[in-house]
């Protein structure tokens, strides 16, 4: 299979997130890529293959243009006003009660982006989780178009390919970046490829956490079915969107799926979640799937409360290849990083019909797996 890489991901040089205003180790950091990279590497079966550039069109295509003008600007701006800082995130939010009793036209007129640069990492941004450093844009950048170079392999006739995008995208909806996400590689893709092929594409999100953002942006689209296994955002991030009854509007009126489980699921409970999401795809045409892949269902994530174990990523992707259609596979989360490597084995060799094969995993437990 092959395998879409940049080493541009290691300017998202990240090693502080803040979780509730308490500044604690970052979870999204450059060595997650690079678990999966050399663990591709020494599998045999992958070819490297780096991305072309697709240049600014098909992201603005997805997202408001003044979101990508925020990013690419933000940094200068954090530098010229002499805030020494590791990495910029919001001052302030305009949340949404600010504006209480106030018209639909006064707000619209009002929530407008601010001129400091803390007051837009605001507007623009969901959270304060996603850190923001000199070279996020670039890196951001670079995921975007490893996300449509890989859209292009599978295009040009491959059955599968997966794309090693870094930082990762579902939570960036069409004008909000957050989640440890800028700009949303998967739904980038899934337009991409709906314009290339004239075709319906469906979404299948198995990160852990639900992809708001693109479950936001093909909302009311009727040739995008979005499809997500996710925990409950009752008690997870992005705690506001998620659950069940959120099944799209207008044209997307039933074309949003979303599969939230409980603290706990195993592996049964999510093999079982694995097949409503299959059926939930097969039920509309289309030749290609963009996957949305995340490990952060892992037991042993640090931010995650599932409990599977690395032999599901290998029947997961093999029954995500049942389907019978070409798969764009593109990485989101996951950040127990000694496992990451072999649970992306796992996942990919499943999605091409061969055996899982464990490797051992040095520091870790045989092929990196925790069994049972
Ligand atoms: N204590 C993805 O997996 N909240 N994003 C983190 C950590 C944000 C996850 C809290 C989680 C975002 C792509
Ligand atoms: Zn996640």
């Amino acid at each position: 299979m092959q395998v879409v890489y940049s080493a541009n991901h290691l300017v998202h040089d990240i090693d502080t997130e803040t979780y509730m205003g308490v500044s604690v180790p970052a979870n999204e950091v450059a060595e997650r890529a690079e678990k999966i990279r050399s663990a591709l590497d020494a599998d045999g079966g992958f070819t490297l293959t780096a991305p072309t550039e697709h240049g600014e069109d098909p992201i603005t295509a997805v997202h408001d243009e003044g979101l990508l003008r925020f990013l690419e600007t933000a940094w200068s701006e954090v530098r010229s006003q002499n805030i020494p800082r590791a990495f910029l995130s919001a001052d302030t939010y305009p949340n949404r009660a600010m504006f209480d009793g106030m018209s639909a036209e006064a707000i619209a007129q009002l929530v407008r982006e601010p001129r400091h640069v803390g007051g837009r990492a605001g507007f623009w941004g969901l959270d304060s989780a996603a850190p923001l450093v000199a070279g996020t844009y670039a890196a951001a950048r670079s995921a975007v178009d490893v996300a449509l170079t890989t859209a292009d392999v599978v295009l040009a006739g491959e059955t599968a390919a997966y794309g090693l995008c870094r930082p990762p995208g579902h939570h960036a909806a069409r004008a909000m970046y957050g989640g440890y996400c800028f700009f949303n590689n998967a739904a980038i893709a899934a337009h991409a490829i709906t314009q290339a092929t004239g075709e319906r594409v469906a979404i299948l999100d198995v990160d852990y956490h639900h992809g708001n953002g693109t479950q936001q942006i093909f909302w009311r689209r009727g040739d995008v079915r979005y499809v997500s296994i996710h925990a409950d955002p009752d008690r997870q991030y992005p705690y506001f969107l998620g659950r069940a009854d959120e099944t799209g509007e207008g044209g997307g009126a039933g074309e949003n799926l979303n599969l939230p489980l409980r603290a706990g699921a195993t592996n049964d409970d999510y093999l079982e979640a694995t097949d409503r999401a299959i059926e939930a795809i097969a039920a509309v045409p289309g030749s290609i799937v963009v996957v949305s892949l995340g490990f952060d269902t892992y037991g042993l994530d640090p931010i995650g409360d599932f409990a599977l174990t690395t032999d599901v990523y290998h029947e997961v992707g093999r029954r995500v290849a049942g389907l019978g259609r070409r798969l764009v596979i593109l990485q989101e989360g996951g950040y127990h990083r000694p496992s990451l490597g072999e649970n992306a084995r796992a996942w990919l060799r499943g999605a091409e019909g061969r055996d899982f094969d464990p490797m051992p995993v040095a520091g870790f437990g045989p092929g990196g797996a925790v069994t049972g």
